[in-house]
């Protein structure tokens, strides 16, 4: 992405990585799309029968098609700085692919959904070995019991520098809001060092 500035020159804003993560079904691609100020890139696939006893559908049985890549999308903040979104895929058979994901990224939102918790422990694992910033977002989905911030840190034993957010991934203003939640973290974070 290029700008023209008042000068004519063309300037080139500071790419920055954020990776939307969390475990099957938590609602990353739903946070990707409704934050994205492009038509997201998709790579959904749809579930199938041999996936009854791998895939847990616990409270959203509606879910028909499952990431098998990544899902992309992009929001210009200024021109100078852009932030470009990759949202993984859920499943543990596409694990091979979260490295290459979170290469060069400043950072991380953990999609949780409270009723399939453990689905989301690897996630966290994950960013926390490897020493990337990140946040826990709790995606609060229609009829799942509510939780108090509090509870859901206690459940996933997440760290009190760990800033855990509720959101809801299908709304704009709540996804832009966990984003910035990562940003001030990965500033902090970086400010320490
Ligand atoms: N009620 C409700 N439904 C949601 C919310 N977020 C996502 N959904 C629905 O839940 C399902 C899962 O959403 P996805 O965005 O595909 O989840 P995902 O984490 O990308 O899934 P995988 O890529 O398969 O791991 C979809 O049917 C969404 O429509 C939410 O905040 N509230
Ligand atoms: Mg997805």
């Amino acid at each position: 992405m290029v700008f023209v500035g008042s000068d004519a020159q063309l300037t080139v804003p500071t790419a920055v990585k954020i990776v939307i993560a969390g475990g099957f079904g938590t609602g990353k691609t739903t946070m990707v799309a409704s934050v994205s100020e492009i038509p997201p890139l998709r790579t959904e696939e749809l579930l199938t029968e041999a996936g009854v006893h791998v895939d847990d559908l616990a409270g959203i049985e509606g879910k028909d098609t499952t990431t098998v890549a990544l899902d992309f999308g992009r929001i210009t903040i200024n021109t100078k700085v852009v932030l470009y979104l990759f949202g993984t895929p859920g499943q543990n058979r596409f694990w091979f692919m979260w490295d290459e994901l979170a290469t060069g990224a400043i950072g991380a939102v953990v999609l949780v959904d409270t009723r399939r918790l453990d689905s989301s422990f690897p996630s966290i694992d994950f960013f926390e070995h490897r020493g990337i910033p990140f946040v826990v977002a709790v995606n609060c989905f229609d009829g799942s019991q509510a939780y108090t911030v509090d509870e859901v840190r206690h459940a996933l034993d997440i760290d009190e520098a760990i800033p855990v957010v509720l959101c809801d991934a299908r709304d704009r203003e709540s996804s832009k809001s966990v984003l910035v939640a990562l940003i001030q973290h990965s500033m902090n974070r970086l400010a320490a060092v």
